[in-house]
């Protein structure tokens, strides 16, 4: 019985750290104005340069680095949709004060910074993928919203959002 008792509190305490983490870090309203709390490893820069649909520059204040967004992937220069991903990223992160978040990785193989990035709450590489603008890539060990992000690019899919009307992503390559 005392058995039965103890296993209780540790699946709820279980199903509340679940709900907390995924709460903190994937804030799918969306909106800008839900409290959003980031781990103490998290970084708050500049964004001085969007180079394309899922880089930036981000002046951390010791130095500008090179950030890829994890996870996901745009189209790229020679690519249809090129363009209109660029754009979009601009108009969610250029000038803007961001939180960078790991997942795993510290870097890429260019070594570019790979992170989750916000701007107040929003999580821009989800709202790129929720948006049609981006694809999801899985960026292996870095699976922390792998799962979410799917679900959204199915939505986009079907929704025709975004660069899908262009049929880029349609080629079941994850190589952009
Ligand atoms: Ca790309």
């Amino acid at each position: 019985m005392r058995r039965v008792w103890i296993i209780g509190i540790v699946l709820t305490a279980l199903c509340l750290v679940g709900c907390d983490g995924s709460a903190l870090l994937s804030d799918t309203t969306g909106g800008d104005s839900g409290d959003v709390s980031f781990p103490a490893s998290s970084e708050v820069g500049l964004v001085v340069r969007v180079i394309d649909g899922d880089t930036i520059d981000v002046d951390l204040g010791d130095d500008v680095y090179r950030v890829r967004y994890v996870g996901v992937n745009t189209p790229e220069r020679d690519e249809s949709c090129y363009a209109e991903a660029v754009r979009a990223n601009k108009s969610l992160v250029e000038g803007q004060e961001v939180t960078l978040v790991i997942d795993r990785s510290d870097t890429d193989r260019y070594d570019r910074l790979l992170r989750y990035v916000y701007v107040g709450s929003t999580l821009v590489n989800e709202r790129l993928i929720r948006d049609g603008w981006a694809e999801v890539v899985l960026y292996e060990p870095d699976d922390g919203h792998y799962d979410s992000f799917v679900q959204l690019e199915r939505e986009a899919t079907r929704a025709n959002r975004g660069c899908h009307s262009s049929g880029i992503f349609d080629d079941g390559s994850e190589r952009r």
